[in-house]
């Protein structure tokens, strides 16, 4: 497995590299065949229903919460060998918020700059691994970053489905991946991908982790927890601590008493 720190001296850590430019990348994480079984199980009859409405559109296909689905899924995103590399980012304490697989097809248009908090709407970050299912290219529609962008969230405009960074992102890194690399970045990267120009489909499959201590309010239980204290622990549960009353009540007060609680919670 070969590591990359992107635009870093080789001495930085990975966790190191990840806090300054909100991104790291890692090479031949998975196996050729383990992405072409994982894309089997993508298209197969059991992930039908996972497909997503909203931004599916001509060939660009999106499947969402497949590890709901699909048993092979469900553990794939609960495997060891990824919980051990995310434990040294998130904590010793995790679990799935989300996953998705996109299929990129010839033709397909650009998905624009945006950071993913700026559609969900949370207040707390959660973390990106972006797993190449196909090698990505210029070309084919692969993944473009920002470092350095993960401070702050900036702003959007809501154009049809999309949320769309309002500004024009300065020094954007194209993250040139082939099968089974691995590119790990924050919710508030701000992120696109451009046209898919050749004739070959470009797949991606991201899956979105979140600490047991931060809140997400829009996914109901039960919830799928991936780490428990510094170890893999795979199982479905009905709470976890970030769905504490005061995480809920940040979605119910305004910005002043936002600033209240934290200063409140930070003493
Ligand atoms: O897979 C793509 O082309 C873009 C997907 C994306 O950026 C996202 O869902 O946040």
């Amino acid at each position: 497995m070969e590591l990359v720190k992107t635009q870093q001296t080789p001495t930085i850590t990975l966790q190191q590299a990840f806090k300054e430019q909100g991104f790291v990348v890692v090479r031949n994480f998975f196996s050729p065949q383990e992405m072409e079984t994982l894309i089997k199980q993508i298209e197969s009859p059991k992930s039908r229903q996972c497909l997503d409405q909203c931004l599916t559109k001509g060939n660009l296909r999106f499947y969402a919460n497949l590890y709901r689905h699909n048993e092979y899924i469900q553990q794939f995103v609960a495997q060891p060998k990824i919980v051990h590399f995310l434990q040294p980012f998130i904590g010793s304490d995790f679990w799935v918020r989300w996953d998705q697989a996109v299929a990129k097809g010839p033709g397909a248009k650009t998905f624009p700059w945006h950071q993913d908090n700026a559609y969900n709407g949370f207040k707390q970050t959660h973390y990106q691994l972006w797993v190449a299912l196909t090698a990505m290219t210029i070309e084919n529609g692969g993944l473009w970053l920002v470092p350095g962008s993960h401070h702050q969230l900036l702003p959007h405009r809501q154009v049809n489905h999309h949320m769309v960074f309002k500004g024009e992102p300065k020094n954007p890194a194209f993250i040139t991946a082939e099968i089974g690399d691995i590119v790990l970045f924050s919710s508030l990267t701000l992120h696109k991908t451009t046209p898919n120009t050749t004739e070959g489909i470009r797949w991606a499959y991201v899956i979105e982790y979140m600490s047991t201590h931060d809140y997400d309010p829009g996914i109901a239980p039960p919830f799928l927890r991936v780490a428990r204290r510094g170890q893999p622990h795979a199982e479905f549960v009905q709470s976890y601590r970030g769905r504490n009353p005061i995480n809920r009540l940040k979605y119910r007060l305004s910005r002043r008493d936002i600033s209240r609680v934290l200063e409140w919670e930070s003493r």
